[in-house]
């Protein structure tokens, strides 16, 4: 078993052990809150302590537990996290030398509980609040400075997860879960307005947040259903990812039937009729 993991080394804080928080490695440095809201940058290769700050003394209010794990912005130098009762950080940190400088940075609160780690993205930070049963919702705010630039928050309830980004056409989409019974995937755009939202249909509470993958959305709930949001172009007839003779057959199956338009997939140009038209336009798409 000569290539069995060994431990390398511990880190072993006194008292309580709650560890909900995740761990982020800049430069020789891994940073990780606890649950007594102390922030610490030890390095990663021995695990000795570099620096700390304790978020309640060092800014003077209840931190709370640290949930969230550390994001960092190589190019503002800043990490950004949030802890328990409801407050965002971004403390300035150097990378070569592993130590923080609150003073380079800001907090804010954005609702009453948080587990969320924070994302960037173009001068704008985006994080969610709120749990099953505490209200919160997505929240952005401006990254110099965190200033509340717009939030969306529901009722009763909020999200513990994190929110994912997505740039199209240069236009930032973010994408959260919900922590209620209903729980569901939302899609804002990056002036706040929600594009759509999915409730799937073994609806429960959903606490991870999605991942973005392969122009798709997945994420999992607690019914134990892990769900793949896509979009099929509309020549993809059987929804496969492939435009082939598998598309054309299902055509040629529903030949000269007539509905409302786009009443069954087959009504590729969706104009109420199936006839060769939809045919051309597989045909024109052949491969993809
Ligand atoms: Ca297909
Ligand atoms: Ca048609």
């Amino acid at each position: 078993m000569g290539d069995a993991p060994k431990i390398l080394w511990q880190y072993v804080i006194n008292g309580t052990y709650e560890w909900w928080s995740g761990p982020a490695v800049i430069g020789d440095y891994l940073l990780f809150g606890d649950s007594n809201s102390v922030l610490v940058s030890v390095y990663k290769d021995s695990g000795a302590k570099v620096d700390e700050i304790n978020l309640s003394r060092h800014y003077n209010l209840s931190a709370g537990k640290i949930r969230s794990a550390v994001t960092y912005n190589h190019q503002t130098k800043r990490v950004y996290l949030t802890s328990g009762n409801g407050y965002i950080y971004a403390l300035g940190f150097d990378p070569l030398a592993g130590k923080f400088n609150p003073d380079l940075g800001w907090y804010t609160a954005v609702g009453g509980y948080t587990a969320s780690t924070p994302v960037t993205q173009t001068g704008r930070v985006y994080v969610c609040s709120g749990s099953f049963f505490k209200p919160g919702g997505l929240y952005c705010l401006r990254e110099a400075d965190g200033h509340l630039l717009w939030k969306h928050e529901f009722t009763g309830y909020g999200s513990e997860a994190s929110p994912a980004i997505s740039v199209q056409n240069g236009k930032a989409n973010i994408y959260i879960t919900t922590d209620c019974a209903n729980g569901a995937v939302h899609c804002f755009g990056e002036d706040g307005n929600m594009k759509w939202q999915f409730v799937p249909d073994h609806p429960e509470y959903v606490l991870a947040g999605v991942a973005l993958a392969s122009d798709k959305v997945f994420f999992v709930n607690d019914t134990g259903y892990l769900y793949a949001l896509g979009r099929y172009e509309s020549w993809d007839v059987n929804c496969d990812g492939q435009v082939n003779l598998l598309d054309m057959v299902i055509i040629g199956q529903h030949f000269g039937q007539a509905g409302n338009p786009g009443w069954v997939r087959a009504d590729v140009n969706k104009d109420g009729v199936i006839n060769v038209l939809d045919m051309v336009l597989v045909g024109q798409h052949w491969g993809g």
